[in-house]
């Protein structure tokens, strides 16, 4: 095995905006994005194409400003001090004021064997780091390993590693700093945070490819997050529907199955907005084909859904049916738009339709083909595109890496192969639906997909340790850029006992994307299969999720905004308190900015929780508790625990059966009583169409003042009118009053004063 280090800086040359650094072994192209964001790229041979799938943003580009003192280059940004050692050639960030934030190893740097590429840093006291998506394990990532390949991870266990999806980027957490770094490379990769080191260092790199990263100095969990999606890109408004609750089955196995189910929702008064069609709505499996025996009619079958208030989301995999006479599969191999083999003879994998051939969903050609081929779904009136099966899949898992997609490798590109087809999915649905936002769900991603799509957690399992993992895997995702996350709730595999599904539901209601799902052949999982006691529960849950809207969906406006995801980990606010590491605590997190949910087993009636400083309500009793310490608390079935932060601010409304009911038009404003004023952005628009983007929304701060006693709702702005009539202040925590009446609800500045 060939070995290399990258050795000393040989020469120095400044190109506009970049500097270069050349050693007998690479070059170092040093950029400065922002402030807080410079990218280092150590390359070998120079790869001058440098393009990116994540990155949607230019360098700076006024000329790259450095000073020369001996054997050290600076580079000083407001944010950020880069210090660079010629000899060997190291890296090394301070904050401005010269604390040390990460640095290379001193001793093995950047290192190459044959064309494995691995950046070893020096791990410093007590440092945490959390992040890099789609992983399991603790919140804290310290001791352990992790390798992105994006895999069907059937049956993944609590300590799985991979899964389907791949954000290479994570944020470290020390000395009461923090950063992050982004490592922006497509083969698979490596992580380890000093899993096997004696506490030496910690390492990152990959199989081949350049190491290139972006380093982020903001000095809160939030800025970073802010940084990084500010340069993968953030996601557009969702569709409120897709914020809806979601019914899933693999498969309902007909038109009329499907009606039945939905119809069954509106006879219960329970509340849904969708309804899935898994792989056998088909013919035989062939992507974009309808069945002709069981979804016989589907214009008929959509405008049915379509008069109960309900979206349809179908699935669709990558793998084409080899097949001749099917379109998709004549047009692919006439037109060439299949992976090949190297000699040129297209790859054959078997999936689900058997043997198959895999669009190149890296050539605009193929995916603008891929996108226009959904009218077979968008003219009956379909709104909903799950991607699944894009690690890409195959069976028995080993697609050869001598496939091709165009000129780059199996190896090369996997990790983004999800990514593209989600980015197809996305572009050519937007393309059919006119001015409709469509849905998107994806299994497979890497770090800017959030761009396109929303993403589940794949083939959970029906098991507490699996609702707790759920938790944490939404959790990691959200701190890596990626907000809009959903988890099988009750577990894809196995059958949840009847405790396990109400607790997950409970759970559901405070999680993004709120969707029941389950494996081919399990029992029935609506939420009328587990008896009347329980059908209530989980209607309850499911009637909170409505309540909630008017303030997720202007949570959503916040991740649409800065990135800042809807789950939010207590390490995003309470970074530096130890505590929220713990294994008891890990799972915790905020809902938007004032709900703290403790997501509870379903085998206890009690639960320990910890509450970070400040004061909290539970929401349930309005109970207060001080913070800063644990509480074990009541947890039965009918009562997750979820507290309000002290001067909190959510919006509520009336339940209703689908988010396309106009409702009874009253805005609640809740508030907790709490020593501080405080403001929440109130964001509303028609919940469909990008009209939003030229200014049809309706923006409000809605600031609770405790030193006037008031609430008020600044000047709205924006040209939509909101749906709101008439506005009702709830009060939780404060002695005179509960519920002030409702009064006219006005887009001017209002003042509602409480005594
Ligand atoms: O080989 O479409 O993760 O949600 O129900 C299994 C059938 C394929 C895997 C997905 C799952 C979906 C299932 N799919």
């Amino acid at each position: 095995m060939e070995f290399k280090t990258l050795g000393n800086a040989q020469s120095i040359q400044q190109q506009s905006n970049k500097l270069i650094i050349v050693t007998a072994e690479a070059e170092a192209h040093v950029t400065v994005y922002s402030p807080a964001v410079i990218r280092i790229n150590v390359t070998q041979p120079p790869d001058n194409a440098d393009t990116s799938f994540a990155v949607i943003q230019e360098p700076d580009s006024s000329p790259i400003q450095y000073t020369e003192i001996d054997d050290e280059i600076i580079i000083n940004t407001a944010a950020l001090t880069l210090r660079i050692t010629k000899t060997p050639l190291r890296f090394a960030f301070y904050t401005p004021d010269g604390q040390l934030l990460s640095r290379d190893d001193e001793r093995f740097g950047v290192t190459w064997q044959n064309s494995k590429v691995i950046n070893h840093r020096q791990l410093q006291s007590q440092e945490k780091f959390i992040g890099l998506g789609e992983k399991t394990g603790n919140l804290n990532r310290r001791s352990s390993s992790y390798v992105n390949w994006n895999t069907d991870a059937v049956n993944y266990a609590s300590a799985s590693d991979p899964l389907y999806e791949s954000f290479p980027f994570f944020i470290g957490i020390h000395s009461g700093l923090t950063y992050g770094l982004f490592l922006d490379n497509t083969h698979k990769s490596y992580f380890d945070f000093g899993a096997s080191t004696d506490d030496q260092f910690m390492s990152l790199g990959a199989d081949d490819g350049d190491l290139n990263y972006y380093f982020f100095g903001a000095q809160t969990v939030a800025g970073i997050i802010e940084d990084y999606t500010w340069l993968t890109g953030r996601m557009k408004m969702p569709p409120l529907w897709s914020l809806g609750y979601q019914q899933c089955r693999w498969s309902y196995m007909s038109a009329q199955e499907v009606l039945d189910v939905a119809s069954k929702f509106r006879e219960l008064n329970i509340p849904a907005d969708v309804m899935y069609c898994d792989i056998d709505y088909m013919e035989g499996f062939k992507i974009f084909t309808w069945n002709k025996e069981t979804f016989a009619e589907p214009k008929h079958f959509l405008d049915k859904l379509k008069a109960m208030n309900f979206k349809l989301v179908t699935i669709v995999d990558p793998g084409i049916k080899v097949e001749e006479g099917y379109q998709q599969y004549d047009e692919g191999v006439e037109r060439g738009y299949f992976a090949t083999y190297p000699n040129g003879e297209n790859y054959v994998g078997e999936v689900w339709p058997g043997r198959c051939h895999f669009p190149d969903f890296f050539r605009e050609d193929v995916c603008e083909w891929w996108g226009a081929a959904f009218t077979a779904l968008t003219e009956p009136g379909v709104e909903g595109f799950w991607n699944d099966m894009n690690e890409p899949a195959v069976w028995n898992q080993n697609m050869p890496s001598i496939v091709k997609f165009g000129d780059k490798f199996m190896p090369e590109v996997r990790n983004v192969y999800g990514m593209q087809m989600a980015r197809a999915t996305y572009e050519g649905t937007r393309k059919l639906l006119g001015n409709k936002r469509p849905f998107v769900l994806t299994r497979a991603a890497y770090s800017g997909t959030q761009r396109y799509s929303a993403v589940w957690t794949g083939d959970n399992t029906a098991t507490d340790e699996h609702l707790l993992l759920g938790a944490r895997l939404v959790n990691s995702l959200g701190l890596s850029g990626m907000a809009n996350v959903g988890v099988d709730i009750g577990g894809f595999s196995g059958n949840p006992t009847p405790e396990l599904m109400v607790r997950w539901n409970s759970l559901g209601t405070y999680t993004p994307m709120y969707r029941n799902h389950a494996i081919q052949f399990s029992d029935y999982r609506e939420p009328w299969q587990y008896g009347p006691e329980n059908q209530e529960l989980i209607k309850k849950s499911i009637e909170q999720r409505y309540r909630l809207l008017p303030y997720l969906y202007a949570t959503f406006y916040q991740t649409h905004q800065t990135g800042l995801p809807v789950c939010r980990s207590l390490a995003i606010d309470y970074t530096h308190d130890d505590n929220i590491y713990l294994e008891d605590y890990q799972n915790q997190f905020l809902f938007g900015d004032t709900l703290l949910v403790a997501p509870v087993v379903s085998k206890v009636l009690t639960a320990k929780v910890y509450l970070p400083k400040g004061k909290w309500y539970r929401i349930s009793t309005d109970e207060k508790f001080e913070g800063g310490r644990e509480y074990e608390v009541d947890a039965p079935l009918n009562d997750l625990p979820v507290f309000a932060k002290a001067s909190g601010v959510i919006i509520m409304q009336e339940v209703t059966q689908s988010t396309q009911e106009a409702g009874n038009g009253i805005m609640e404003i809740h508030v907790w009583n709490g020593p501080e004023s405080n403001s929440f952005l109130y964001y509303e628009d028609d919940g469909s169409s990008y009209d939003y983007e030229q200014g049809a929304y309706h923006k409000r701060l809605i600031i609770y003042d405790h030193l006037k006693k008031s609430i008020i709702l600044s000047d709205a702005e924006g040209s939509y009118t909101s749906k709101f009539t008439q506005v009702q202040v709830v009060l939780h925590g404060f002695e005179q009053v509960a519920m002030l009446e409702p009064v006219k609800y006005s887009k001017d500045e209002m003042v509602i004063r409480y005594r």
